[in-house]
């Protein structure tokens, strides 16, 4: 059993930065398929990066929310050989940004969602502590309806106690219509094997 599960687990064994860019229509059409990060300033999308792909800083982080503000994209190799494209994308709706650089920063996600072709599925990250914004049900709603595979994590879970980590996988499994085990959790140190298999699926 212990060697089945060994062959099944899948790690990242090569990553790399393949592009950056401020608009969907200046990425290049790979024939790679795509998974992307999404999620509100903050909530972890660039440090998952980094503890996926067990790098210290492919994607650069910040403690302080509005880091991102590019849509990056990343090459992932497996250890069963295949391949896929990684989209880090800006923080969905952050009150702090003047009102143009935000909506610069949401049309660019709305824009990639609705015409990224290489996009086969969407990881939406949601801190764990905090209650779902206005922003973030906008940003589930369009999830929806792109029609893409969605994944959800919560993350910082290192954050909560074990009865905050139920009330926190009830809520958001209720806003996503999802069962309390379908939901991927991660946190600093703790494994995140569950996410490189949810990845690899899409491969
Ligand atoms: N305790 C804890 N802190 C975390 C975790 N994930 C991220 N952080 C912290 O949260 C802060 C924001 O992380 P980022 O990865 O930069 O967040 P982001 O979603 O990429 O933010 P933007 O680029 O602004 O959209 C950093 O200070 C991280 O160290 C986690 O699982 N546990
Ligand atoms: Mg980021």
């Amino acid at each position: 059993m212990k060697f089945l599960r060994k062959i099944m687990t899948n790690k990242v064994i090569e990553a790399s930065l393949l592009s950056t860019e401020n608009y969907y229509k200046n990425l290049k059409k790979y024939q790679i398929p795509e998974v992307a990060f999404l999620g509100r300033s903050n909530s972890g999308k660039s440090t998952l990066i980094n503890r996926i792909t067990e790098r210290k800083s492919l994607a650069k982080t910040s403690g302080t929310p509005g880091k991102t503000q590019t849509i990056n994209i990343y090459n992932l190799r497996f250890s069963n050989d295949s391949e896929i494209h990684l989209a880090d994308l800006p923080g969905y709706g952050y009150a702090k940004l003047s009102h143009k650089k935000r909506k610069t920063l949401q049309n660019m996600i709305i824009d990639y969602l609705a015409h990224r072709e290489e996009l086969v599925a969407a990881f939406i990250l949601l801190d764990c502590r905090r209650k779902p914004t206005e922003d973030e049900l906008e940003l589930r709603d369009l999830l929806f309806s792109s029609g893409k595979s969605v994944s959800v994590v919560l993350t910082k879970f290192d954050k909560l106690n074990q009865k905050e980590k139920n009330q926190s996988k009830k809520q958001a499994a209720s806003l996503f219509s999802l069962e309390p085990e379908d939901l991927l959790t991660s946190d600093i140190k703790g494994s995140v094997q569950t996410i490189v298999d949810r990845i690899c699926l899409f491969a």
